[in-house]
């Protein structure tokens, strides 16, 4: 059997049911083919912005999407009650977007962190509206204690500052996903770099400084071959930026390997206790201790982590209910259908 309207293509949005795509250099919608990814027998992924995707062409109307390609990187958000989300794949970096105003919060970075080193992507941490910050050093200070060895840049998309010092990211090949809270200017550096407003931008209640979510879906863009900076400077372009809404609350699930990576001093201090199974409360010859005493790890950072164990073993407790439960309902379908 034959079909010559086999191809590949990449998904660049997607909408509430339908996805744009694009295959050699031309834009076009497709559909899920229905029957082949809600077979309740099967678990299988529905594609997101960045993956590869083969299709059924269909020159007259909506393409079929019938497989998601293995991917090099993919983030997941977990949304209460339902299976995990995958917001992006097949990117290079992760652009953790923080403010350098008030809504910094180092945890948060923290619980970033984790998330990027698992996704598969390398983390970079992009803090923004450098232009309203009067002191970013204590900004710094902690970043560099929180994320030993990831590159920071402080950036504004008002004056351009800060951008061309990335200016490697952004060569042809190269793929970026935007991640962050809402409001802290995601859609602002995107609109930048792309020289236009590409992406709806918002302002943020004044009250609390949180945003109010102006994105509201996922969009993967080609960079221009030259970017040309506010400030008139031209740096090279060419790679593929997503932008992404704003996660209010970053659930992390199975976060293990992420933990290993963004808390490897903690990891690395545990290995030194005297016990094995050291709980790092009283038992004599614990590092973590003695670290926690002569200040080498901040009482905060190590909250920090044990929260997120704490978020971790809680995540996979849900998640197993859920399991139970969606294995109940298959049996059901199953039955019925005799
Ligand atoms: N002064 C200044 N304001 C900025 C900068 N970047 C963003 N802003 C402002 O911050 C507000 C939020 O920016 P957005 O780019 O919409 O934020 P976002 O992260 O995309 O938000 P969501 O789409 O809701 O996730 C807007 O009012 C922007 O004008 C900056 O570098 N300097
Ligand atoms: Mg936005
Ligand atoms: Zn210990």
């Amino acid at each position: 059997m034959k079909n010559i309207m086999n191809k590949t293509a990449t998904v660049m949005a997607v909408h509430r049911e339908r996805y744009e795509l694009l295959a050699e250099n031309h834009m076009f919608y497709g559909k899920l083919k229905t029957a082949d990814f809600y077979n309740v027998n099967e678990r299988v992924e529905f594609p997101t912005v960045g993956d590869e995707v083969e299709i059924l062409f269909n020159e007259t109307g909506d393409s079929l999407i019938t497989k998601v390609l293995p991917r090099k990187s993919v983030f997941m958000r977990q949304t209460m009650g339902l299976p995990d989300q995958a917001v992006a794949a097949n990117f290079d970096y992760v652009f953790i977007t923080m403010s350098l105003n008030r809504d910094f919060h180092i945890s948060k970075l923290e619980r970033y962190l984790t998330v990027a080193w698992q996704s598969g992507g390398t983390p970079v941490i992009v803090l923004t509206k450098a232009d309203l910050c009067e002191d970013r050093g204590r900004y710094l200070e902690q970043i560099y204690e929180a994320a030993p060895g990831v590159d920071v840049f402080c950036i504004s998309s008002l004056t351009g500052e800060g951008i061309p010092e990335m200016e490697h990211f952004f060569a042809e090949g190269r793929t970026m996903v935007m991640l962050g809270s809402s409001g802290v200017g995601k859609s602002s550096f995107v609109n930048t770099l792309m020289g236009k407003e590409e992406m709806a931008t918002g302002g943020i209640r004044e009250a609390d400084a949180q945003g109010r979510h102006t994105t509201t879906h996922r969009q993967c863009m080609f960079l221009p071959k030259e970017i040309v900076l506010p400030s008139g400077e031209r740096i090279m372009g060419g790679g593929r930026i997503i932008d992404t809404p704003g996660m209010r609350k970053l659930i992390v699930s199975e976060v293990e390997e992420g933990l290993k990576s963004s808390f490897e001093d903690i990891e690395e201090l545990a290995a030194c206790c005297k016990f094995s199974d050291c709980t790092h409360k009283s038992e004599p010859g614990c590092a973590i201790r003695r670290a926690l005493e002569d200040g080498t790890l901040s009482e905060k950072r190590w909250k920090t982590y044990q929260d997120m164990l704490r978020e971790e073993a809680f995540s996979k407790e849900r998640k197993k209910a859920m399991m139970k439960k969606i294995g109940k309902a298959r049996k059901e379908i199953k039955a019925k259908r005799g």
